[in-house]
C-alpha cells in the first residue's frame, strides 16, 4: 500500500525522520555494551540464562513498519531487521529458561536502566522485533545498540531500546515505571489503536500535554546524543 496514503493512528502527525527520543532521565545515560548483543532471560523462570550465541542462530527479517511515539509525532515506513520475538520465545526462552506457568508479564530493561513491560500476547504478533539494524545500518546509540523491542502496534515508550535483560513474571510485582515518571504515564498494554497513551487521564489531555513536553524532550536527546557523539570520537 503507499503509505502516502495510509492515514495515522488517532491524534498523530507525521514527523519526516527517525529521531533518538525519549524520557529526558536517559538523555545522557548510554550503553555500556553497544557492539554485542547478550541478553539475560530471568524472572519466573525455572533456569535463568545469559544468550549471545545461540540469538545470533536464530532466522533474521526484515519489515518496514510506521513508528508512533506517545508525544504524537509518528515516523513512517521504518525499515527495521532482526530476529522476530516470537522465534526468541520459542526458541529459547520455552525451552532454555523454562518460564513457570502464567508468567506472561514481560519486563524489558536497557542498559541505560530504562525498563518498560509488555503482555506476552502482544508480543506474539508478527511484526514484533528484536531489532539489530535500522534503515540499513546497525543501530547506532541514538536508536538502540546494540538491540532494542519494535513493537509497532504501540506507543514508542514500549520499544525499549538498549535491550540487557528480558524477564518474565506471573505478575507486575517486580516492576514499576522508571521513577520519578509516574506510573499513569504508562498504560499496560499501549496500543495505538486504540489511542492507549496513559492511564487514568482522558485522551484529549494526555495528548495536549506530551505535544507541549515533546520539543524540550526532543532537544534534550539531541543535546545528549552530541556530547557522546563529541567525547567519543574525540578520543
Ligand atoms: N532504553 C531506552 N529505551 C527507550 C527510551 C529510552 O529513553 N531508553 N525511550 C522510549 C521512547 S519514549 C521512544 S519514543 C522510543 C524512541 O526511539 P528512537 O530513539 O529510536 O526514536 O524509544 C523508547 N525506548
Ligand atoms: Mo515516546
Amino acid at each position: 500500500m503507499n503509505s502516502e496514503h495510509k492515514p495515522l493512528p488517532p491524534g498523530q502527525f507525521e514527523y519526516p525522520s527517525l529521531e533518538r527520543f525519549g524520557l529526558g532521565l536517559f538523555a545522557q545515560r548510554f550503553p555500556y555494551r553497544a557492539d554485542s548483543v547478550s541478553v539475560d532471560i530471568a524472572g519466573d523462570v525455572e533456569h535463568p540464562l545469559s544468550v549471545a550465541a545461540e540469538f545470533a542462530e536464530l532466522p533474521r527479517h526484515q519489515q518496514v513498519s510506521d513508528f508512533h511515539c506517545v508525544t504524537t509525532w509518528s515516523c513512517r515506513d521504518v525499515r527495521w531487521s532482526g530476529v522476530r520475538f516470537s522465534d526468541f520465545y520459542q526458541q529459547i526462552v520455552l525451552p532454555m529458561a523454562r518460564p513457570e506457568e502464567g508468567a506472561g508479564f514481560v519486563v524489558f530493561r536497557g542498559q541505560d536502566g530504562y525498563a518498560c513491560s509488555m503482555q506476552l500476547e502482544d508480543l506474539l504478533a508478527a511484526d514484533v522485533l528484536l531489532a539489530e539494524r535500522v534503515n540499513g545500518h546497525d543501530l547506532g546509540i541514538e536508536h538502540g545498540a546494540p538491540l532494542r523491542l519494535v513493537a509497532p502496534a504501540h506507543y514508542g515508550y514500549k520499544n525499549v531500546k538498549h535491550i540487557a535483560a528480558i524477564e518474565f513474571w506471573r505478575d507486575r510485582r517486580h516492576y514499576r515505571f522508571p521513577f520519578p515518571y509516574p506510573d499513569l504515564m504508562d498504560h499496560p498494554r499501549a496500543r495505538v489503536a486504540f489511542e492507549e497513551r496513559a492511564r487514568y487521564l482522558p485522551t484529549w489531555l494526555t495528548r495536549l500535554i506530551y505535544r507541549a513536553l515533546m520539543p524540550f524532550a526532543r532537544r534534550k536527546m539531541r543535546k545528549g546524543a552530541n556530547i557522546y557523539n563529541a567525547r567519543n570520537t574525540g578520543k
